[in-house]
């Protein structure tokens, strides 16, 4: 077989379709690198004394792990001098990040989530990173965070990486989702995947069970349906599966289908879910309709929300077509 690396795919990418711009193409790389970078700390674990807790917190008032920390570093550390960047938001920063003045700037602005499923890194499950990409308002020096503020429909790109058994990289730049899997001795990405596609029905489905009593009616309506099975009102038999790691949950939705929610509940009313719309939401929702599924806050499409601040959470329902569109109906009634 013959083997076609990112950047080869990149390049025919920009010749054939003209949908990939020079610069966001070094921002495709560059992150590509940052992301290889991070896949060889997570595989050193206890060897690289980069497990457990840093004794800090985060904005959302989550304890950071020392790999989070180092994550977001390694991606602010390779994005900031090429050139290609106005300004980068990230899970772990509490504002914006400009790039500094002695760097040129770009023209796209870059978000991330550097480590996500960070509640698996020290017991040895997937974990990865999310990130979006949006184009910097045209002849802004320095974005605000209002220059953020765009709906995710926005994005110019998105993908995210899973250090797993294998550390694959997905990507969008809205013509279809690729995967690249890392060759570990030559150091490079490789096309592994073309044009994945989310089958529309599916019997899986994902989602954090041990919050069923905090539950709204629609999801709480959805889920046992589900789980009546054949002698239900559905028919069948679903199966469950929860990671723990959207970027792992979302992958084998790619690769098989599936619905994964991670739904607001009664527990905190004024806390729209836990996950963020800016670096987890809108990236995956992206990333899931390029692949011919969809995906809601259970009401409307993710897409669409205009968003009001950077760190804002969502409700999450996405993959499978049939499903999420009929979880989303279950919200309408
Ligand atoms: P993180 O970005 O702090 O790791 O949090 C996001 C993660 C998702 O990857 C995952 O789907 C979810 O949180 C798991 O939540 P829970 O702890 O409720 O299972
Ligand atoms: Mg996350």
């Amino acid at each position: 077989m013959k083997r076609v690396s990112l950047t080869q795919y990149l390049v025919e990418e920009q010749r054939l379709n003209n949908s990939i711009p020079a610069e966001l193409r070094l921002l495709i790389e560059v992150v590509a690198r940052a992301c290889k970078t991070i896949s060889h700390a997570v595989g050193k674990g206890a060897l690289g004394e980069v497990l457990g807790s840093a004794g800090s917190e985060n904005v959302q008032g989550e304890v950071q792990k020392k790999l989070d920390i180092l994550s977001n570093e390694i991606l602010l550390e390779a994005n900031e001098w090429g050139g290609h960047l106005a300004a980068m938001a990230s899970e772990e920063m509490e504002t914006i990040h400009q790039i500094p003045n002695r760097y040129p700037k770009g023209e796209y602005m870059l978000l991330f989530d550097p480590l996500d499923g960070s509640s698996n890194i020290d017991v040895n499950v997937s974990i990865g990173t999310i990130f979006s990409v949006l184009k910097a308002p045209e002849g802004m020096g320095s974005p605000t965070e209002q220059d953020f503020m765009q709906p995710g429909s926005k994005q110019v790109a998105a993908g995210y990486a899973v250090y797993g058994p294998q550390t694959v990289l997905v990507l969008t730049t809205g013509n279809g989702v690729n995967c690249f899997t890392l060759d570990r001795e030559m150091g490079s990405w490789v096309l592994t995947q073309r044009d994945m596609q989310i089958p529309a029905d599916t019997k899986e489905f994902a989602i954090n069970a041990s919050n069923t009593r905090h539950w709204y009616p629609p999801v709480t309506r959805y889920v046992e349906e589900m789980l009546a099975g054949s002698t239900g009102p559905r028919g069948k038999d679903f199966n469950m599966r929860w990671i723990a790691s959207m970027v792992a949950d979302v992958h084998r939705i790619l690769n098989r289908g599936g619905i994964f929610m991670y739904p607001a509940d009664a527990r905190e009313p004024d806390k729209a879910g836990k996950l963020r719309l800016m670096y987890e939401a809108n990236p995956m929702s992206f990333i899931v309709e390029q692949a011919g599924g969809a995906a809601t806050d259970g009401k409307q499409r993710m897409l669409d929300i205009q968003p009001s601040t950077l760190h804002q959470r969502v409700p999450v329902f996405l993959g499978s077509r049939n499903e999420v569109e009929r979880v989303t109906q279950y919200h309408q009634a």
